[in-house]
């Protein structure tokens, strides 16, 4: 059985308690290899060692730094179709998802690479004579950074790739159910080139392992990508020691149809929105809000379009739904469908688990008749578990899509350029699509929400950076005696 160990301080090394759990392929249950697991001082470890490295990484010009990345980003491009593979057999989702995962992956790094010839502070007059004002960016210092299972790849890579061309040295922990994801961008950008201490890895449970992170004093700042519940923790935990803290929660995505959409556009979204990656993406589609008039026919269509997708492996190609990651968001999934029908929710397409395959399957499930009071309107299910809702009007539909406590990303099908505009200016989300689906963000815009998704915080594009570096004003008076600012003004 093949085991992975922990990257501490630029070496392969194993838990320090000799403890290992397992890595399970989703759709087989067959083990797939022992992750070690990191003691407290393995942590610390990884925090000193990141601290070490600091100085000299940080002191390093970021077009150098950025070199190690552009080498990484060619590596990850090569090894492109072999890692996707992998990403199936670890995660479950299907093989051209993995490929678009893995790409993402590629993208920021060539993006966050790029970063290393900006970093762009301003510079602005000052209100003084011979006087010069501007800004510089400065990297934060020791970042932890904890990630989660549904984009294995793609997501630690948005963290670890601005972090590290901001300069940060970084102890990063993975999701227990894909560490090796990490562990292959780990091992890529070691071989790239970073020096030894500048990325440490630690596996482990979050109560444990992402605890310890979040409570190590040299750890300066925090990025996590997970639940509402673990961000609000860490949220409270990090404040005590002023901890800078970005994090990206859950999201509860509406897609608005109007009755001027065009039909079968709004069905592929909602097709794709809600049951791509088995509906385990934070911008998942969760809830469809359909203008009444064409709802009859919507749904309908809706039903027969997804009685048709098939459920089985992801390395299959013939499957369009892969499996679930673990049996407790089986368990979860499963315990949603009775709350919606204890809600008297109607329960129209699926809603039993399945066993294509040994692993943790779970059929396409619609509810119609969905009201926007019930749990399963408004609590994030992270499963195949599509709700249905009416809307007599544009307004109402918003006043619908906004009844939630998350606000990561939304949708509205309409030909209507005033409805659009309307949509765009109301939904309260970090994202808003026009005839497209609740997924697919592109590395290079901004990524996150608003609400209880977030804290204000946005995640790639120029605002990675601005999540990884410190702002310093620099004033620069050459005018050579005592300059008052407010005072000496006329
Ligand atoms: C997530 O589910 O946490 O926009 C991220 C998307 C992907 C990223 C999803 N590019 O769906």
């Amino acid at each position: 059985m093949r085991e992975y160990k922990l990257f501490i301080n630029g070496e392969w090394v194993e838990s320090g308690m000799s403890e290992t759990f397992d890595d399970l392929n989703p759709a087989t249950l067959e083990i797939i290899g022992k992750i070690h697991k990191a003691s407290d001082e393995d942590i610390k470890a990884a925090a000193d060692s990141a601290q070490d490295a600091f100085d000299s990484w940080s002191g390093t010009p970021a077009p150098r730094r950025a070199k190690i990345l552009f080498r990484a980003a060619r590596m990850l491009e090569e090894r492109k179709e072999e890692l996707a593979r992998l990403m199936t057999v670890e995660m479950g989702k299907v093989l051209e998802e993995s490929r678009g995962d893995v790409q993402e992956a590629i993208d920021i790094a060539y993006y966050a690479a790029g970063e290393g010839r900006r970093l762009l502070g301003e510079t602005t007059p000052s209100e003084l004579p011979d006087k010069f004002a501007m800004t510089v960016r400065r990297p934060i210092g020791v970042v932890g950074l904890i990630t989660p299972w549904n984009f294995p790849m793609a997501i630690p890579a948005w963290k670890t790739m601005p972090a590290l061309i901001s300069g940060n040295t970084l102890v990063l922990k993975p999701a227990s159910d894909t560490p090796v994801m990490v562990i292959e961008l780990v091992k890529i950008l070691a071989e790239a080139g970073l020096p030894k201490g500048v990325l440490n890895l630690v596996m482990g449970e979050g109560s444990t392992v992402g605890s310890a992170i979040v409570h190590n004093k040299k750890i300066r700042a925090i990025s996590f990508t997970g639940s509402l519940a673990t961000g609000k923790w860490i949220l409270g935990e990090a404040a005590k020691d002023m901890k800078k803290v970005s994090l990206e929660l859950g999201g509860k995505n509406p897609i608005i149809v109007m009755d001027d959409a065009d039909l079968n556009l709004a069905l592929d979204g909602v097709l794709w929105g809600a049951f791509g990656t088995t509906g385990q993406r934070c911008t998942a589609a969760s809830r469809v809000i359909v203008h009444e008039k064409i709802m009859p026919l919507f749904q309908e269509k809706l039903i027969e379009r997804t009685r048709k997708l098939r459920l089985g492996s992801g390395l299959d190609e013939n499957t369009d739904v892969g499996p679930v990651i673990n049996s407790s968001q089986l368990e979860k999934i499963a315990k949603y469908v009775e709350i919606g029908k204890d809600e008297c929710a109607d329960l129209v397409l699926g809603g039993n688990t399945a066993k294509p395959l040994p692993g943790y399957f779970f059929e396409p499930t619609i509810f119609t008749e969905v009201t926007p009071e019930m749990r399963i309107a408004r609590e994030e299910i992270f499963g195949p578990v599509l709700s249905l809702l009416s809307a007599g009007s544009l307004d109402e539909a918003i006043q619908i899509a906004n009844s939630v406590e998350y606000g990561l990303s939304s949708s509205i099908y309409t030909e209507n350029i005033k409805n659009a505009f309307k949509a765009i200016e109301k939904i309260e989300a970090g994202i808003t699509y026009i005839n497209a689906s609740t997924i697919g963000a592109e590395i290079h815009l901004p990524f996150g929400g608003v609400k209880s998704t977030g804290n204000g915080t946005r995640e790639a594009g120029t605002t990675a950076i601005e999540e990884f570096t410190e702002i310093k004003t620099v004033y620069i008076d050459y005018s050579g005696k005592l300059q008052r600012a407010q005072i000496d003004i006329e």
